[in-house]
């Protein structure tokens, strides 16, 4: 099995921490399914080298992300034609089964948990298809992943976990319902088998890769009540409106929670509306921060650039009004159409998208045609809202909205952490030993996850957090 790196992941030069965070969980969930004598292999290259002259194995399965696609196909061209049997599957198949099929004997359409074990059932008794399409959704009676095929020492987050698929909400950039397309398109695991998967997970810290982990309030309720006094540690991703939901919040607190993936996705209301992001359209973003801080909680921000209603303007308005909110970090996208969305459909309706040039993909480049502003002012202002987030002086400034000393250094130790330190981290990654950073990570989380009371914040809002509001 698997998981091909994008050229950047593999450079001899410089490798960023990111491409070492998380292992390849997709393809050891699949292994999962496997019985107890088939011999299983499982690599991911962005954090080791292949070797293409291994002894011939039965099954190659390879899963592409749009910006490993070219490497994937040339990784399964050059297992068929020592004929072996390459399967493909995963998000980008999934968006263009008719391009992966050409370089493999089979494809998988959708989540593979139903599809999968016919596949290897199937594949046996020597009649795979070349084609199996998701159409029942379930995790129910999910194998325990092969956490035993994952190499725990090259990574800095090996616990990361799902506990479901999807979302409930249906944003138009987002690669959700193009992947469920067929069946439903947001479920989750029962409680009890999630915090038995957690149990299985050794160590204080975990990352929820969840799409939503607040998705569900029923489950989402009953997990943290579960989690609750286990000691855990752990960061996720919600949207706007849960964190403003009453309570939900502090039950996740109670349970480990000390940093959030938030996807404000744009300053500008009316993007959100065109963007159909509409949990997101009349929140008051500032006291989503607010909220989240006062139970210390750290913000990962998540902002997309290149909406119809944004102007030159839009950076610098956005990397202010994150600064004076505290927010811890922040993650910047050009937006990127990607194929199977409706945004893409929209797009080439309009007859704006530029090529399908997949390496380019990567919500770095503008591989669209943008309405209030230019390509190259698009993609400069994005390069410099890096920049300026992350300069020592705005670190310094978001740390100074927090109200304790303790709470000054965890954001400096954080923000810092992730982006001031990027040659240090290269160190780490190239002795293999990544996972002894993960006590630092970890006290950082803690420290700043001492619970206070909720009180109102000293600043008053800024101009930008009153507009956004
Ligand atoms: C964690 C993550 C990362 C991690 C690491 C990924 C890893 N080691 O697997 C990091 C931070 C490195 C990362 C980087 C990027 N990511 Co990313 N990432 C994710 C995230 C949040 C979770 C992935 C995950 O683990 N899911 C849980 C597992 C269980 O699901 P899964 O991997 O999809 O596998 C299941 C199915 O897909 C299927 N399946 C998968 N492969 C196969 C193969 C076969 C044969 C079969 C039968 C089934 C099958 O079965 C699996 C079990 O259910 C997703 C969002 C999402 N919800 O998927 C985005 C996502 C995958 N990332 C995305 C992108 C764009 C990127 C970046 C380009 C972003 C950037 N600007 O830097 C980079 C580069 C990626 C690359 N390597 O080329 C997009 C991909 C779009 C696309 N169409 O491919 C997603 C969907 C986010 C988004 N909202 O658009 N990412
Ligand atoms: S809330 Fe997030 S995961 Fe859900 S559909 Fe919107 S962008 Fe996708």
């Amino acid at each position: 099995m698997i998981l091909p790196a994008l050229t950047e992941a593999t450079s001899p030069f410089f490798r960023p921490i990111k491409y070492s965070l998380f292992p390849p969980l997709g393809l050891a969930t699949l292994a999962g399914y496997l019985r107890d004598d088939d011999e299983v292999a499982l690599y991911d290259e962005h954090v080791e080298r292949l070797r293409l002259d291994d002894d011939r194995p039965d099954l190659v399965v390879i899963q592409p992300y749009i910006t490993s696609a070219r490497r994937s196909y040339e990784l399964a061209d050059a297992y068929r034609a020592r004929g072996v049997h390459v399967a493909l599957g995963g998000l980008h198949v999934t968006s263009r089964p008719d391009e992966a099929a050409a370089h493999a004997d089979t494809v998988f359409v959708g989540p593979g948990e139903d599809t999968w074990p016919v596949f290897l059932d199937d594949l046996r008794h020597d009649r795979p298809r070349a084609r199996y399409a998701s159409t029942e959704r379930t995790l129910t009676g999910l194998p325990p992943v092969r956490r035993d095929l994952i190499k725990r020492h090259r990574y800095l987050v090996p616990n990361s976990i799902v506990v479901s698929r999807g979302c409930p909400h249906h944003c138009d950039f987002c690669y959700k319902d193009a992947f469920f397309t067929g069946g439903r398109s947001f479920y989750t695991q029962t409680v009890d088998a999630a915090l038995a998967e957690i149990d299985r997970l050794p160590g204080r810290h975990l990352y929820f890769l969840d799409d939503h982990l607040f998705g569900n309030r029923r489950f989402a309720e009953a997990l943290f009540d579960g989690m609750a006094g286990t000691g855990r540690l752990w960061q996720a991703a919600g949207t706007v409106d849960s964190v403003l939901a009453p309570d939900l919040l502090e039950r996740a607190v109670a349970a480990g929670l000390r940093s959030l993936f938030v996807g404000f996705e744009t300053v500008n209301d009316a993007n959100l509306t065109a963007q159909r992001k509409r949990q997101n359209v009349g929140r008051d973003y500032a006291a989503v921060v607010r909220r989240l801080h006062d139970v210390g909680v750290m913000v990962n921000a998540s902002f997309v650039f290149g909406m119809d209603d944004d102007g030159p303007d839009v950076f610098d308005r956005t990397v202010a009004w994150a600064i004076d909110q505290g927010i811890e970090t922040a993650t910047f996208h050009i937006m990127t159409p990607y194929p199977g969305t409706a945004l893409h459909d929209r797009m080439q309706a309009q007859g704006r998208m530029l090529h399908r040039d997949w390496d380019l993909y990567d919500t770095r480049h503008v591989v669209f045609r943008p309405r209030g502003l230019t390509a190259e002012q698009l993609e400069a202002g994005y390069w410099r809202a890096y920049r300026d987030f992350y300069r020592w002086g705005s670190i310094w400034r978001g740390a100074s909205t927090k109200d304790t000393t303790r709470g000054r250094l965890r954001h400096i130790a954080y923000a810092g952490g992730w982006k001031k330190f990027e040659p240090l981290w290269n160190v780490v990654i190239r002795s293999r030993q990544v996972l002894h950073a993960l006590p630092l990570l970890e006290a950082v989380l803690s420290g700043f996850g001492e619970r206070r009371a909720a009180r109102p914040r000293r600043t008053e809002p800024t101009k930008e957090a009153a507009l956004v509001a």
